[in-house]
């Protein structure tokens, strides 16, 4: 059977051996449940990158550049990291490159893996149903903030390892710990997460209608996945 684990940020990844792993990289507020956003409205592929001149160069090839520092839209590029910037049709037929505070480095850091999915609640079922096809060890790469713990990306990796109960087996704590506290908050995700401190970043920017939008479970089917250079 395979096995299903979760690393609680991108700096433990060194613990980790990627190769022949599915990686589901997670950064549920906002960048992976922006991408998936995206997506569904769309987009044609996306290039997550680490850097904002890297990110801003790829405008001369005609790509649409997104970016966010510290929960903020970057000056100079077409798009922040608001789900809400990606649904009004401007995204449909563009490649994007994306730049933001965790999120892009946690998939970036994950590129020895066999299979890098894009994971978020929007498309958690179509993640799941994904993993349970291709049968390989997952390992879970919560994008966390700078180099910490968080609780919305943990929570992600209970829900998904609550719904491959059974069909993966659990190899280490964290994945028992993430299912725990997933199973004790599920009744009311926006609630629990009331006190974590991306909510109260993100509130003090008033951005609250993201943080519900990016709670909701299975609102898209897309399946953005890693191939060579970018997702698609
Ligand atoms: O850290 C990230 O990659 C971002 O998703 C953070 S924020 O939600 O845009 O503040």
């Amino acid at each position: 059977m395979a096995s299903i684990d979760v690393c609680y940020s991108p700096e433990l990844l060194h613990l980790y051996d990627l190769k022949g792993k599915a990686v589901v990289a997670v950064d549920i507020l906002r960048a992976t449940s922006t991408m998936v956003t995206a997506f569904a409205h769309g987009a044609a592929n996306i290039f997550p990158v680490m850097q904002l001149e890297e990110c801003r160069a790829f405008a001369a090839q005609g790509c649409l550049t997104a970016a966010e520092r510290n929960g903020i839209k970057a000056e100079g590029f077409d798009l922040g990291n608001s789900p809400f910037a990606y649904m009004d049709g401007q995204v449909t037929g563009r490649t994007i490159a994306i730049t933001t505070t965790n999120g892009t480095r946690a998939i970036r850091m994950s590129e020895g893996a066999e299979e890098i999915v894009i994971g978020a609640f929007l498309n958690l079922e179509a993640v799941a149903s994904h993993l349970a096809a291709l049968q390989l060890d997952v390992l879970v790469v919560c994008a966390g903030w700078k180099g910490m713990f968080n609780l919305e990306d943990t929570l992600y990796a209970g829900a998904l390892a609550e719904r491959l109960q059974g069909q993966f087996s659990f190899e280490n704590d964290a994945t028992l710990a993430a299912l725990c506290l997933y199973q004790s908050a599920k009744a009311d995700l926006g609630n629990f997460l009331r006190q974590s401190s991306h909510v109260r970043r993100l509130e003090n920017l008033e951005i609250h209608q993201d943080v519900e939008f990016c709670l909701q479970h299975n609102v898209y089917e897309a399946l953005p996945v890693w191939r060579q250079d970018r997702l698609v």
